[in-house]
This record gives structure tokens, sequence and C-alpha cells, in this order.
């Protein structure tokens, strides 16, 4: 439950963990499974949920479940909070009771909010904008949350203006639109990394610039670059100097847009984009057909398979990866035939997110496919999950890729010898 915390804050993803916990009374102090901190007794286990939850509490009185769960929920649906909410019940408390007035239990619907950008921040993105020559928009993850991949192209072809990806904002817009410039970063695309390299004014919408977007700070070239953000969460939006505009991503493209008016970003750039975008899209084409020579005899590639997948899945379907060598290798290699239903989880590119993931992909997508693409490796220690999901009747595809154990980290050893 720990790492599946960590994934969801880092990824910014509403879970509510609910635990069991020591006695508040400590009277049978120590029970089994107890470990017992020798300088402070009201810490327990769950403290290490503390760095890695938004909301934490633990529940010396039911009284406080009045305050906490509503808390709790509103952490995990505001979008600049979201994510894990820990509620610890210690083990005599679950026995106490309380007479909660009825109007708690009274269903509620809660509305996922969308803050509005103010005005002074949009001026100030518009200044830096129009003294753009080589405009670049890196789209993150929270182009996805936010539901914004229609305001995110239109915003994109109005001001004309290059889009690259990050690995959480992949498939926010579609391969053949001729502004996508690729995806972004370590993992990434030449075409991408060129334009970064060369760009002058930097938005990046709803990304956390983590290291592998940026090549740990490597692939912006200019020293003049300036960044401007659009995020609900001021932790991300002020990171690196940036402009900040602190909204939701659809609103604040809306917004963003009508102060822009009729600006259009430079043509030239927005070819250079098309023109590195196509060499690009010819080299994926090349290594997601193997020439003969290129593989041995009988084998195939990461990208070979992924190539297949991209082709052959129908519009709908998901397809899903987390660890080893597969997340650079779809991230790399998948075409935007359609706007999401690609999920790489790259917070903490988690061995053992991969199945689990796909069964709740399968839970929200019960019509359609779900091809989930797992190492040899990661597939050791979760193949049981497969069962569990067959149990609950959620159907999907499972791809084992298998080279014989944990090449990537095997390849990583070796380059640092
Ligand atoms: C829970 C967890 N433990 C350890 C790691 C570190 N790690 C990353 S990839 C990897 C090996 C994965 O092997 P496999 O699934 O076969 O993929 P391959 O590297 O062969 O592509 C390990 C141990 C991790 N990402 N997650
Ligand atoms: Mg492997």
């Amino acid at each position: 439950m720990v790492t599946a915390a960590g994934i969801a804050h880092t990824n910014r993803l509403p879970v509510l963990l609910i635990s069991g916990d020591a006695y508040v009374s400590r009277l049978p102090d120590p029970v089994l499974q107890q470990p017992e901190n020798f300088y402070d007794p009201s810490i327990t286990c769950n403290d290490a949920f503390k760095p890695l939850t938004r909301y934490w509490d633990r529940i010396v009185s039911p009284t406080q479940l009045m305050h906490t769960l509503p808390q709790a929920i509103d952490t995990m649906l505001d979008p600049e909070t979201c994510g894990p909410a820990f509620i610890g019940l210690p083990q005599d408390i679950q026995g106490v009771a309380y007479d909660f007035p009825e109007i708690f239990f009274e269903e509620k619907i809660h509305r996922v909010r969308r803050p509005e950008p103010e005005m002074a921040d949009l001026e100030d993105a518009k200044a830096v904008l129009l003294g753009a020559k080589k405009p670049l928009i890196i789209s993150g993850g929270g182009v996805h949350y936010s539901l914004a991949t229609d305001e995110l192209a239109a915003f994109a072809q109005k001001h004309n203006i290059p889009v690259v990806e990050t690995i959480a904002g992949r498939a926010t817009m579609l391969q053949d639109n001729p502004l996508n410039a690729g995806p972004i970063g370590v993992t990434g695309s030449d075409s991408a990394n060129y334009m970064a390299a060369h760009a002058d004014v930097v938005l990046a919408i709803g990304t956390r610039l983590q290291d592998f977007t940026t090549g740990s700070w490597s692939v912006f070239k200019n020293t003049d670059m300036k960044l401007v953000t659009i995020n609900t969460a001021r932790f991300d939006a002020i990171k690196h100097r940036a402009v900040p505009v602190k909204a939701d991503a659809q609103r604040a493209l809306l917004g963003l847009s009508a102060l822009l008016g009729d600006w259009r970003g430079d043509d030239e750039w927005a070819q250079t984009a098309k023109v590195q975008a196509d060499e690009w899209k010819a080299l994926v084409h090349r290594r997601t057909h193997p020439q003969p020579g290129d593989l041995l005899p009988g084998t195939s590639s990461y990208a070979e398979v992924i190539g297949k997948l991209n082709k052959s899945m129908a519009p709908g379907d998901t397809v899903l990866t987390a660890a080893g060598g597969l997340p650079a290798e779809l991230a790399m290699n998948w075409q935007n035939y359609q706007i999401g239903k690609f999920d790489i989880e790259f917070g903490f590119s988690c061995m053992g997110y991969e199945i689990a993931g796909g069964w709740g992909a399968k839970i929200a997508n019960p019509d359609n496919d779900v091809v989930v693409l797992v190492g040899d490796g990661s597939y050791l220690i979760q193949n049981s999950d497969i069962y569990s999901s067959v149990l609950s009747g959620n159907k999907m595809i499972v791809v084992v890729c298998d080279n014989g154990g944990f090449a990537v980290i095997n390849k990583l050893q070796k380059q640092h010898r």
C-alpha cells in the first residue's frame, strides 16, 4: 500500500487508503506485527504513508470522521491537491460506537472544479508569447486530466505553435496533426528534442517537468529560453522561474487564446516541426518494421511488438505499461491514431502497476480491449493479478515480452561499470 500511495502521489491520482492501526489505549501493546518505535510511541507503521499522501489522519475518536471524511474526499477531487488520502483506524477505536447524525449520510454529488485563470496571469503569459519567435508547447498529463485535448489542438492550430508530449501527456494530440512534433525528453524523439533545443518560449501545460521530460534540464539549449506554465497546482506552476498561469488547462487555454487574438507563431518554425516529425516517423517505421539482419533469427524486438499492436488495436482499446524497457519503447514508437487510451505509469515506473493498472483500465472501459505490455521480470511479481482479474470477470490481454531477465537494469549496470 505504501508503494501504491507513492505511485498515486507522484501521478496525482485519487486513492483512498484505509488501514488498521495500533491500539490508542496501548493496553495490549505490543500486538503481532506492531514494530514499536523506541522514542515515540505515537508513531506507528502508518506514519510511513505521511510523505506519500496529500491527506493523512489517524482516527482516535469516531467523531473525527465527520471532519476527516469530507476533507479526504475533497483533497482527492481538488485538481490542485489531487492524490491519495489516508485514514488509519486503530483497533480499539474500530469498536467504539457513535451515534452519527443522519445528515452525515446524505448523498452528495461532487463536482470536480475548474479553477479559472486570473487575468493578470494571462496578460503576463501573453506578453511572453508575443515576443516568441520559436514558441513550443509541452503537453503533459494535466491536459488529459483537464479533458483539454480539443482546446489544446484548437490553441495550437489557431496560434500556429508546435506541440511536444511528455510521457503522461502522450496521445494528447493526434499523430497526423502537422503541429505534433513527437514525444519530448530522454525517452522521446529527435524531433521533439530538436524543437526543445531551439525554442525561445516554452508553454508547459499540465506537466511537473520531471527529469525524463527535460533530460535533467538538458533538452533546452537556448539560454534565453522563457518558460510559461499552465497548471492547477501552484507547486508545479511556479517551478523554474516560470511565468505561471495557475488554472485549469482547458480554461487557461481558452482565456489565453482570447487574449492572443489573431496572433500566430512563425510559419517557418511550424514547418520545421513537421519536417522534423516526418523524419522521426520514418525512423519509428523502420524500428517497428525490422529488416532481415536487424534482429537475431527467430526473435522480435519491443518496437516490432509495439508497431504491430499499434496497427491492430481498435478505436477505444487501451494500451498500458509501466516498467523495464517497455515504457521508453512505447513512448517512442507509439503513433497516436486516437486521443488517450494510452497509459505509461512513469511517475515511479513501478513494476507491479501493469496488470493491476490494466484491470482498472478494463473496469473503466468495459466495452473495449485493454492490452497490457509487461516484461518477463515484472510479470514474475504480478502474474497472480491475472487470476484476480479473471475472477472479477474483467478480461484483458497481457503481452509478456520475454527477453530473459531484467534487461534494462542489466544495460544500465553495464553502461556504468
Ligand atoms: C517495484 C519495482 N522494483 C524495482 C524496480 C527497478 N526495475 C526497473 S525495470 C526492472 C527490471 C524489469 O525487468 P523486465 O520486466 O523483464 O523488463 P526489461 O528490463 O527486461 O525490459 C527493475 C528491477 C522497479 N521499477 N519497480
Ligand atoms: Mg525482461
